[in-house]
């Protein structure tokens, strides 16, 4: 019986600039780019609950931001902060991993060390929760289930400072009355073309004929009905993300604006170089990963004999942005990532 668990910090950019300033306390915060900066363009990182109340959400123009909430706190980010956050965070539950595997900046997947029941996975996850509160002021949300999807999708359940815990006989029960956009890969297009066949519930899905999604989504299709009915057999296991520093964006609506992709991209160079700098790393590599419209994902990278400098960060990532200015499709992420790390 394998037992998987899927950990998501809540609001966490946010959530460690409230726990740095406390008198942030109470107040909607938002965490991005400056939206009184003049020409400065950007997206929303993230932002606390009370900021979503407004209806501000990650990924949203800054500018649309303000214009929800002009009472809100607007911090830059500070990414250097949330990613030593993070690795703090990250050695904390490695404790209590056979198997562990960081997912991004704030989520990891892990399978239980002396965790053999679900009653047993259900008080260790008390306990991280509790051991991340007191050691790390932060909250999170923690999902269990059979498998990586279910737990992902059980983490998100409840949400902030969650519990959910899917015994392998509650799976279809769980996942049956959700909206099929809660399914890892579907976005707006899919759910639209979904919704078109009268398929609205990531049950609906799963009763659905697998050769009529496959002929309509083609491969995609027979992975959709597969995950609808909760199965999934990924491993939980160490990529080599886990070595490298990086931060994405994804946008709130997908956008065709090489200018806006030009300066969120720069933004990040900018973050995720300072942070390697602080934590004493050196890098050769830089890896630009782009996702189109329809979950159509590439990366592109490159590697240089000498160290870059910032600056030199910022023209290679314009340049590997460049290899996809001819395609027709919009843009919904765009991410950088620093990779080849040593210690210095
Ligand atoms: P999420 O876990 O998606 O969001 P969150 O932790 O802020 O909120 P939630 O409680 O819903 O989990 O992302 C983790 C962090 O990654 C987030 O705090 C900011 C950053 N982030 C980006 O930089 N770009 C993005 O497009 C998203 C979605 C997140
Ligand atoms: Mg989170």
């Amino acid at each position: 019986m394998r037992i998987v668990f899927h950990i998501d910090m809540d609001a966490f950019f946010s959530a460690v600039e409230e726990r740095e300033n406390p008198e942030l306390k109470g107040k909607p915060v938002v965490v991005g780019a400056d939206p009184k900066g003049g020409k400065r363009r950007g997206v929303v990182s993230t932002c606390n609950y009370s900021a979503r109340k407004y209806g501000i959400r990650s990924g949203m123009p800054i500018s649309k931001a303000y214009g929800l909430c002009k009472d809100a706190v607007f911090l830059p980010v500070n990414f250097q902060l949330y990613w030593s956050a993070s690795a703090s965070i990250m050695q904390l539950l490695k404790k209590y991993a056979e198997k562990f595997q960081q997912s991004s900046v704030d989520e990891a997947f892990l399978e239980p060390k002396n965790a053999d029941t679900y009653e047993d996975a259900e008080r260790l996850a008390m306990k991280i929760k509790e051991e991340i509160n007191e050691k790390e002021r932060l909250t999170c949300s923690i999902g269990i289930g059979p498998n990586k999807l279910v737990a992902k999708i059980a983490s998100d359940f409840k949400k902030p400072d969650g519990l959910t815990v899917v015994k392998p006989d509650e799976v279809g029960g769980f996942l049956s009355p959700m909206p099929v956009r809660k399914l890892y890969g579907v976005g707006p297009k899919t759910e639209a073309a979904l919704n078109e066949l009268g398929i609205k519930t990531i049950g609906d899905i799963a009763k659905a004929d697998p050769e009529k999604l496959s002929g309509i989504f083609g491969k995609w299709g027979a992975y959709m009905h597969k995950y609808a009915n909760g199965i999934d057999d990924s491993e939980v296991k160490e990529t080599d993300e886990a070595k490298s520093v990086g931060r994405e964006v994804t946008f709130e609506s997908d956008t065709s604006d090489f200018g806006l992709l030009k300066n969120v991209l720069d933004d990040i160079a900018g973050d995720i170089y300072r942070t390697t700098k602080a934590e004493n790393y050196s890098f050769r590599t830089v890896v630009l990963k782009i996702r189109f419209e329809g979950f159509e994902t590439h990366t592109k990278q490159k590697s240089l004999n000498q160290e870059p400098d910032v600056e030199s960060v910022k023209g290679v990532s314009a340049e590997l942005l460049s290899h996809f200015s001819g395609y027709r499709k919009k843009v919904r992420l765009i991410g950088l990532r620093l990779t080849n790390l040593t210690k210095v």
